[in-house]
């Protein structure tokens, strides 16, 4: 009995809440105030798509959460049994390595504490404009001198298993990201090009060029490189277009992502096409709402900040 209780693993996913004093967490309405985006940010973000620089961690956590790290990208088979994804190298090529990935939030206790920073947090409920729970997170690790990319694409394309798109990406780095080390880039306004198919993950960074018209094509001049210090984050819509190249530098570029979703999204794996894909997450049953432990409630602003006036939100109708 005792060498069964040993062999398995911790599943955080069963604490809905913070599990370490890693981030203070504001009580009151008044002690959100600190971490609120200005209309101005919220207006951008509606206009092009993304916002960037915004601080989610300290110098500290981001140290903490790299040693971390360590032990996720060494896991135990029990660990990884509680991953939804795991690849070492999503590219399979050893030149062009992409550690990608997904369910780290039930291992580690900085991991799953992440997503209740309340930074990320708040910037999360004005952009969504309500409430929301965990999609789930990501991990996208490029190590020093043969990262590869993460080919252009759009998150949703990935996601046509969960409706309605009501769905917002946070990216935050744990080194700088430079263009050097394969920082993200973004096409500003894509989020208004509607939902395109999926091209690949890794291999070809360009692929998605084939599905876009002229004029498309033609914007991919204008990509904004997303270079950031460690610890800051940008938040992107469901449906920009954005991608990394490849890390040839000195120096690895690790990054957490977290995708969340309002609160009352549904399954929709009916007619879903990448069953296959999805066999290690949570189910995820057609016009079911997607809650309970593997989807906790974030944060449940329309009710801890109503007595804020005046906090701006974005309008996805
Ligand atoms: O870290 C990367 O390069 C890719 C990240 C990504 O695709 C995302 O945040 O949605
Ligand atoms: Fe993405």
């Amino acid at each position: 009995m005792e060498e069964l209780a040993t062999s398995l693993a911790l599943d955080l996913a069963n604490y809905s809440n913070p599990v370490s004093g890693l981030f203070n967490q504001p009580t009151t309405p008044e002690e959100w105030k600190q971490y609120m985006l200005t209309e101005e940010q919220v207006k951008s973000f509606q206009e092009n798509g993304f916002l960037s620089g915004i601080r989610i961690l300290t110098e500290e956590q981001v140290d903490i959460l790299n040693n971390e790290l360590v032990k996720l990208q060494a896991v135990s088979p029990e660990e990884k049994e509680l991953f939804y994804h795991y690849e070492s190298n999503e590219s399979m090529d050893p030149q062009k390595v992409l550690f990608h990935a997904i369910g780290g939030w039930r291992v580690t206790p900085g991991f799953h504490d992440i997503i209740w920073s309340p930074a990320y947090r708040m910037a999360a409920y004005q952009l969504l404009g309500q409430s929301f729970r965990l999609f789930h997170d990501q991990l996208f690790c490029k190590p020093a001198k043969h990262g590869g990319v993460v080919a252009w694409h759009q998150d949703f394309s990935y996601w046509t298993f969960t409706k309605p798109m009501q769905h917002l990406t946070c990216w935050i780095g744990l080194d700088d990201a430079t263009t050097e080390n394969g920082c993200l880039y973004y096409i500003r306004g894509s989020h208004k090009w509607g939902l395109l198919p999926i091209t690949g993950l890794t291999g070809d960074m360009d692929a998605v060029t084939q599905v876009l018209t002229k004029e498309q094509n033609e914007v991919f001049k204008n990509k904004v490189a997303n270079e950031l210090p460690k610890g800051y984050a940008s938040f992107h819509h469901p449906l920009t277009m954005h991608g990394s190249y490849a890390n040839y530098s000195d120096h690895p570029r690790r990054a957490v992502v977290i995708n969340s979703m309002a609160d009352g999204t549904l399954g929709n794996t009916a007619d879903y096409a990448r069953m296959e894909a999805l066999h290690s997450f949570p189910k995820m049953p057609q016009d079911q709402i997607l809650d309970g432990k593997f989807f906790p409630l974030l944060f449940d602003g329309d009710k801890e900040l109503a007595s804020l006036t005046n906090v701006p939100k974005a309008d996805w109708k």
